[in-house]
C-alpha cells in the first residue's frame, strides 16, 4: 500500500541527472502538458479568492503534517486527498485573453493590447526543483516590431494582472523574462542617441529578477536596474521547438535555454545565493501593446530534484520568509518602526534632560567668564 502511494506520489519514476547523486521526479500537480485537462477559466475573482485561501491552508496543513510524521514528500498525503476527490480537478487557472487550444495554451494572440496568464493552483513546497518550459513566440511583425514577450513566475501572489508582462509590479518572488522588444534601445534611437556597441543588447533578451515586493520592474529600461543577469535568445518564428529551464538547487539559480534545435542546454544565467521561500506559485504571463505576437506555452514540467545536504548545508539552507539574493542589496520593505518600550522611552527622556541641564550649566559658566573678562578689559 505504502509503495503504491509512493508510486502515485512521485509521478514518473526517478530519473538520474548527470553523474552526481541528483534524481528528478516529475511533479504532476505543478506540471502541464497536452491534452490540457484540468485547466479552467479564472472565474469570478471573489469566488477564486475564497478557494485559494482554502487551498493554501490545506497545502500548508499537509506540509506541516508531513513534517510531523517524518514523511519528506508531503505529496504522499496530498495525492491521497486528490484521489478521493477533495482536491480541485483544476490545477491551473487561465486569466485574461489566455486560451486553451489542442496543441498549446495561447497566452496572447498576435493582436494589440492583449494580456493573458496561466497560474498553477498548488503552492510549491519543494526545496530543489527544475522547471522546464516549452514555449513558442511567433507572429507577423518584422524584426523588433513585435512584443512584448512572456514571463515565467515563482511568486507569493497569483492571478494579479499588471504591467510586468501582464503580471503585477512589486511582486514577491522570482520573475524570468523573455523580453522580445528593446524598449531602451528604441527610446535611444528616437532621441537620436547612439549606443556604444558594447552596451547594446540584441533582442529577444532573457533576464531574471528577484523581488521582495519593494522593487519596480523598469519596463522602459527592459528591467536593467534590477536584473540578476541575462542573455540574448533569438527565439521568434523558429520552425523547431524552443525550451527554457529554471533550475533551483541549493540556493543556486541557473537558467538555460535550448533554442537552436540541437536538444542541448546552453547557459544563460547563473546566480548563487538566491533565497526563495517555499509555498509560492508557478505561473506564466504575457502582454502585447502597440506591437504583438502569439505567445504560446506548450508544456510546463516541474521536477523535484533530490540532492544530498551535509549538516552544515542543512543549517545554512533553512527556510526564509522573504526572497533575497546574497551580496545584492534589495531595498528593505517599508515596515513601520517598532514602538518604543517604556524603559527605552524613559532613558531617552532622562538623558535628553541631563544633556540639556549640562548644556545650560556650561552656557552659564561661559557667559559669566565672558562678562568677567569684558569687565576687566573695561577697567
Ligand atoms: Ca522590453
Amino acid at each position: 500500500m505504502l509503495l503504491l502511494l509512493l508510486l502515485l506520489g512521485s509521478g514518473q519514476g526517478p530519473r538520474q541527472v548527470g553523474a552526481g547523486q541528483t534524481f528528478e521526479y516529475l511533479k504532476r500537480e505543478h506540471s502541464l502538458s497536452k491534452p490540457y485537462q484540468g485547466v479552467t477559466e479564472g472565474g469570478r475573482l471573489s469566488d477564486m479568492k475564497g478557494k485559494n485561501r482554502w487551498w493554501l491552508q490545506l497545502s500548508e496543513d499537509l506540509w506541516w503534517l508531513s513534517e510531523q510524521v517524518g514523511v519528506e514528500e508531503y505529496e504522499l498525503i496530498y495525492f491521497l486527498l486528490i484521489g478521493v476527490g477533495t482536491g480541485s480537478s483544476s490545477l491551473w487557472n487561465l486569466m485574461g485573453n489566455a486560451m486553451v487550444m489542442t496543441q498549446y495554451i495561447r497566452l496572447t494572440p498576435d493582436m494589440q493590447s492583449k494580456q493573458g496568464a496561466l497560474w498553477n493552483r498548488v503552492p510549491c513546497f519543494l526545496r530543489d526543483w527544475e522547471l522546464q518550459v516549452h514555449f513558442k513566440i511567433h507572429g507577423q511583425g518584422k524584426k523588433n516590431l513585435h512584443g512584448d514577450g512572456l514571463a515565467i513566475w515563482y511568486t507569493k501572489d497569483r492571478m494579479q494582472p499588471g504591467p510586468v508582462f501582464g503580471n503585477m509590479d512589486k511582486f514577491v518572488g522570482l520573475g524570468v523574462f523573455i523580453d522580445t522588444y528593446p524598449n531602451e534601445e528604441k527610446q535611444q534611437e528616437a532621441q537620436k542617441r547612439r549606443y556604444s556597441p558594447g552596451v547594446q543588447r540584441v533582442f529577444p533578451y532573457i533576464s531574471a529578477m528577484v523581488n521582495n515586493g519593494s522593487l519596480s520592474y523598469d519596463h522602459e529600461r527592459d528591467g536593467r536596474p534590477t536584473e540578476l543577469g541575462g542573455c540574448t535568445a533569438i527565439v521568434r518564428n523558429l520552425h523547431y521547438d524552443t525550451f527554457l529551464v529554471i533550475r533551483y538547487v541549493k540556493r543556486h539559480l541557473t537558467i538555460m535555454i535550448d533554442i537552436d534545435g540541437k536538444h542541448e542546454w546552453r547557459d544563460c544565467i547563473e546566480v548563487p545565493g538566491v533565497r526563495l521561500p517555499r509555498g509560492y506559485y508557478f505561473g506564466t504571463s504575457s502582454i502585447t501593446g502597440d506591437l504583438s505576437d502569439n505567445h504560446d506555452v506548450i508544456s510546463l514540467k516541474l521536477f523535484e530534484l533530490t540532492v544530498e545536504r551535509n549538516p552544515e548545508e542543512e543549517k545554512l539552507h533553512r527556510d526564509v520568509f522573504l526572497p533575497s539574493v546574497d551580496n545584492m542589496k534589495l531595498p528593505e520593505m517599508t515596515a513601520p518602526l517598532p514602538p518604543l518600550s517604556g524603559l527605552a522611552l524613559f532613558l531617552i527622556v532622562f538623558f535628553s534632560l541631563v544633556f540639556s541641564v549640562f548644556a545650560i550649566v556650561i552656557g552659564i559658566i561661559l557667559y559669566n567668564k565672558w562678562q568677567e573678562q569684558s569687565r576687566k578689559r573695561f577697567y
